[in-house]
Formats: structure tokens, sequence, C-alpha cells
């Protein structure tokens, strides 16, 4: 192979992948509380809506509190065809900024994760 279609070859093979991944990837779409929403009351649960059905096995959620403090979260549910993750929140949120971090296998057998915040208003 020359050169020149062996670089032919490695950006096509690039392309496909970054198309496959935009095409594929459970991305997150909407979630209550939203991103930087100030909510009035403690949520009595995270609701996280994905572009693809998940597995939720592998699927999950970290709530970290004012001052680095871990929230007590139930288990994930999958509601929406498979689509949104919903988990309780058995405890009540303090008034503070909320730091979620969030991690899905959608049932392509892609891993994506992201984080946002959200504050609980006094
Ligand atoms: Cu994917």
């Amino acid at each position: 192979m020359s050169k020149l279609s062996r670089l032919t070859a490695l950006s096509a093979i690039a392309l496909v992948g970054i198309a496959g991944q935009a095409l594929a990837h459970a991305h997150l779409t909407k979630s209550v509380p939203a991103d930087q929403a100030v909510v009035a009351t403690s949520p009595a649960e995270i609701d996280l809506h994905f572009s693809e059905e998940l597995n939720v096995k592998f699927s999950g959620i970290k709530i970290t509190g004012p001052g680095k403090a871990a929230v007590k979260a139930g288990e994930p549910a999958l509601m929406d065809e498979g689509k949104t993750l919903m988990v309780p929140l058995p405890e009540k949120l303090e008034p503070g900024v909320y730091t979620l971090e969030w991690h899905v296998l959608s049932t392509d057998g892609h891993k994506t994760n992201g984080t946002y915040s959200f504050t609980v208003k006094p």
C-alpha cells in the first residue's frame, strides 16, 4: 500500500468512528432538575433523559453536596422505554449547590458520562 492510500484508509476509519459515535451514543437530552437549575424544594428524584436506550446495570449517578458530602441515592430504574434513568433521593437535600456525575451504558455497548450542577434554594 502506498503511503498516500494508507493515509486515506486511516482517515476513512477515523471518520466512520466519529460518525458512529455521534449517531449511537446515549446523549443526555434533558434532566430534572436541569443543569444550573435553582429549585425551591428538595427533589424527590433525579430524572435523566437520554437519546438512546440504557442498560441500567451499568448506569448510575453520584451526587455530591455542600462540603463535598456524598448524597445518598436510591436504586436507579429505567422509564420511558428505557431512555430515562430515574434515581430516587430518599433523603431531603439541604440548601446548597449539588454536583451530579452520571455515567450510562447504552444498549449499543457505548459508555458516556457527564457532570452538571443544580442548587437547592435556602
Ligand atoms: Cu454508542
